[in-house]
């Protein structure tokens, strides 16, 4: 993944982050910030699961997630995040990944695999956090 450069506003985002429970994500720092400070505040959206790896690969991509979840993803996703359903980051399960970035989503392939079938992933994504009640 390549985040886009953000010099002297990246420490104006590093601000504490909630999920959408209203919980800390006390470990999260936002890799990519609007040219403008300050930044929003920043929510982790739900998980996305809708594939599953039994035709050509697992298949999260954003065109797809939106449509099936209209309104939810923000226009520009400052990050994505990747798991299997156990919970294992992407980067760590070894599998070759299609793509896996803010403006497309996630893709494995099975094509791509040593093993021919990819895990089931799991995507969300970082959004400004939903205003409140
Ligand atoms: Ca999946």
């Amino acid at each position: 993944m390549v985040w886009g450069s953000h010099g002297e506003h990246y420490a104006a985002c590093n601000i504490v982050q909630h999920d959408q429970f209203g919980g800390v994500l006390t470990a999260f720092t936002p890799p990519k910030c609007p040219e403008i400070a300050p930044c929003p505040l920043l929510c982790y959206t739900q998980w996305f699961d809708r594939d599953n790896p039994s035709g050509n690969g697992d298949y999260e991509s954003l065109t797809e997630l939106r449509v099936e979840n209209p309104g939810i993803i923000c226009k520009r996703p400052y990050s994505i995040q990747a798991q299997t359903l156990t919970g294992v980051d992407a980067n760590t399960t070894g599998q070759v990944i299609a793509y896996y970035d803010t403006e497309i989503g996630f893709a494995c392939v099975n094509a791509q695999q040593k093993k021919s079938q990819c895990l089931d992933y799991k995507v969300r994504f970082v959004c400004p956090c939903p205003a409140g009640p």
